[in-house]
């Protein structure tokens, strides 16, 4: 069985106190902490491997492109890709969906042509779209949600049309914990011949993910979710794809020959990675799968959701609390409000008792306006959050309850 506690010591950072008080970090939506393995191998790859990657001849260079390639191959793995070449890095999830974004929509999308998007959208899954339907005439669409933040799929459905271009989806909601029904998701878009691009920010870290079964078009995650790095992600793309995407950023290393007159691209997944990239993150990010991989990560789901259920049950007791977000399908965050305090002063508060949670729109604006309220409390899980953990929150959030009582 999965045991958190053990887990847990592999986390240097966790063990530390603030504000006089043990650390609770439950704020792993935003961010995850990194085990040992992960810093030790950034540590180890600038102490005895640092070199640019893909050209010179020298040891070091050797082994670091050795690194860097080791690491996509065990990624696509991860995510059970058919190839390695369908793995691109990004700076994260943001840059891969920006070029899913430039490289395969906009090229494609004529005026009038629809890209459907949902209500619960990280504004990384938005704005991208409006700014490419700016550029082209296209229409952003958004499929509705009921007020448990469950998505409307009989609307799905009606609004996959003629015109329906692209779909883009998250797979679970940063900011309610919505698991999103995405085989269904997929099963009617390719039904249409319609591509389906899945924000994986929040699924990658918590559950098993297989492209090849989902059978998506593009997934795109963050490293920093997924107890890695930060400024490193990966968009995968199916292969045929990829290469039917013009390159988005030109530069070094994603060119096989350049003349003033005529340049040919290198292969995916080179010719989107212009530029040196973030050598030690990639090799990080690697390490970070490798850690997950230790895992069965059903059983991290299942712990995950044991933290959510007794979080909610609990939570829910308290007077005056409103949970936000109540899908029956949710993975790793609650959501709520603590009567009229401002959630700003309960995040001040908690952080006092050294429970860090965030606080804010949390990137999702229209999910808040949806609910026709500014902001929440959210408290999201890792996979070493315990029920202590979740007993410390609960424990400060009845204080601020009594506090402002
Ligand atoms: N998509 C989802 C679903 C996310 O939760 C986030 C980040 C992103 C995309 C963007 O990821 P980035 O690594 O490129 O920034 N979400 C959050 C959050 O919930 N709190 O802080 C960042």
């Amino acid at each position: 069985m999965f045991d958190a506690d053990a887990v847990r010591r592999e986390f240097p950072i966790l063990d530390q106190q603030v504000h006089g008080k043990p650390l609770v970090y439950l704020d792993n939506a935003n961010t995850t902490q990194k085990p040992l393995s992960v810093i030790e191998t950034l540590d180890h790859y600038y102490r005895a491997d640092n070199a640019n990657i893909h050209r010179a001849t020298h040891q070091l260079s050797e082994r670091a492109t050795k690194a860097y390639e080791g690491a996509r191959e065990r990624i696509a793995r991860f995510f059970n890709a058919r190839e390695t070449a369908e793995i691109v890095f990004t700076r994260g999830c943001t840059e891969a969906i920006n070029l899913v974004a430039y490289s395969f929509a906009r090229p494609r999308l004529t005026p009038g042509d629809e890209i459907l998007v949902t209500r619960m959208e990280h504004h990384s899954n938005i704005v991208p779209w409006q700014l490419v339907a700016q550029q082209t005439g296209a229409v952003l669409r958004v499929v509705p949600m009921d007020e448990h933040g469950v998505l409307d799929m009989a609307e799905f459905a009606r609004l996959l049309g003629p015109r329906t271009a692209l779909v883009s989806v998250i797979h679970v909601s940063n900011a309610l914990g919505t698991v999103n029904p995405v085989r269904e998701v997929i099963r009617l878009a390719k039904a249409q011949g319609v591509p389906v691009l899945l924000d994986g920010a929040q699924a990658a870290p918590h559950m098993p993910v297989d492209v090849q079964e989902l059978d998506c078009d593009f997934y795109a995650c963050s490293a920093h979710k997924m107890y890695g790095p930060t400024g490193i992600g990966a968009l995968y793309g199916k292969r045929a794809l990829l290469e039917s995407m013009p390159p988005w950023m030109g530069g070094g290393d994603m060119i096989a020959s350049v003349t003033f007159e005529h340049t040919e691209y290198n292969e995916v997944p080179y010719k989107f990675e212009a530029g040196t990239p973030n050598i030690a993150g990639v090799i990080g990010f690697g390490a970070a799968v490798d850690f997950l991989s230790r895992f069965d990560l059903r059983e991290v789901a299942a712990h995950e959701h044991e933290l959510l259920t007794h979080a909610t049950a609990a939570l829910g007791a308290v007077d005056g609390i409103r949970l936000v977000g109540q899908a029956p399908e949710r993975a790793g965050v609650v959501s709520f409000l603590v009567g009229d305090v401002h959630p700003h002063d309960v995040g001040t508060f908690l952080d006092q008792d050294g429970v860090a949670v965030r606080t804010g729109q949390h990137c999702a604006q229209p999910v808040m306006d949806f609910y026709g309220i500014t902001s929440t409390v959210r408290a999201s899980f890792g996979l070493y959050n315990t029920h202590a953990d979740v007993d410390a929150l609960v424990a400060s959030v009845r204080r601020v309850q009594q506090f402002f009582a």
